[in-house]
């Protein structure tokens, strides 16, 4: 039975342009990960509907940002999919800015869920994106997904590869991780419990009247990647 916080979940809006989002209407909870990881297929999981969120057979053409408000009124918003080698340079860097922008700004944001694929996570884009987002203080979960193309030996180890990466490299910050199969549908009741908590710890959003500016708000700067480091680090497409 698929979890009942994203059950109802409906497509709401797409925009182009993270500076183009409405105010937000409830807290929400973003979705990142390099193009073709699964970030499609996790949210048609989480939802256990199988068109919610399209499934891309050419992996980068989508470059919108698909907002989907759920039952409770919280809302999942699906980002572009990064790591598309073919890319022009400053294309991606306009997106890198905006996506920033949206990730470290936004107060309605609740946490992070990064997809990765089991058999390669953390890769150098993954893990800017986890230092990008933890400097907000705020929570991310990845889940570790594909999980079904692994042998029960394989992902233990992965499991335990990955935590100990997240502990030696991210020591100190807010992140959890689990296995996920959007195919075989495990680890839905898993990654439902943490979003879950999130929105419930959230203050409510959007904050009565005079308190708007009471979350502290994150500052960052904008660093420029290093040499060939973004969009030449393989050859898996998406947009920045
Ligand atoms: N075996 C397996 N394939 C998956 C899983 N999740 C996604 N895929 C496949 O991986 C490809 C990319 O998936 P998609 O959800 O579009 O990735 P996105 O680009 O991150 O949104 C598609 O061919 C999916 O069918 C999974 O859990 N198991
Ligand atoms: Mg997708």
């Amino acid at each position: 039975m698929p979890p009942s916080l994203f059950r109802h979940a409906r497509f709401e809006l797409s925009v182009a342009d993270p500076l183009a989002l409405p105010e937000p209407r409830g807290a929400e909870i973003a979705f990142a990960g390099r193009s073709n990881a699964g970030k499609s297929s996790a949210i048609n999981a989480l939802a256990g509907q199988t068109r919610l969120a399209f499934v891309s057979r050419t992996p980068g053409r989508t470059q919108l940002i698909n907002l989907f408000r759920l039952g409770n009124g919280a809302a999942l918003v699906d980002l572009p999919g990064y790591g598309y080698a073919e890319v022009p340079e400053a294309v991606r860097r306009r997106w890198q800015g905006l996506l920033e922008h949206y990730l470290t700004k936004r107060q309605a944001l609740a946490g992070l869920v990064l997809i990765m694929d089991a058999r390669r996570p953390f890769t150098a884009l993954d893990r800017q994106m986890v230092e990008w987002f933890a400097r907000t203080g705020k929570p991310i979960h990845c889940l570790l997904t594909k999980a079904d193309k692994l042998s029960r030996m394989e992902q233990a180890k992965t499991l335990a590869a990955a935590r100990r990466l997240a502990s030696a490299d991210f020591a100190g910050l807010p992140i959890t991780l689990q296995l996920f199969s959007s195919l075989k549908k495990t680890g839905l009741e898993e990654a439902e419990a943490v979003i879950a908590s999130w929105l419930a710890q959230k203050e409510e959003w959007p904050p009565a009247k005079g308190e708007e500016s009471r979350e502290p708000k994150a500052s960052m700067e904008i660093e420029a990647p290093a040499q060939g480091g973004i969009a030449g680090e393989d050859s898996s497409p998406s947009v920045f």
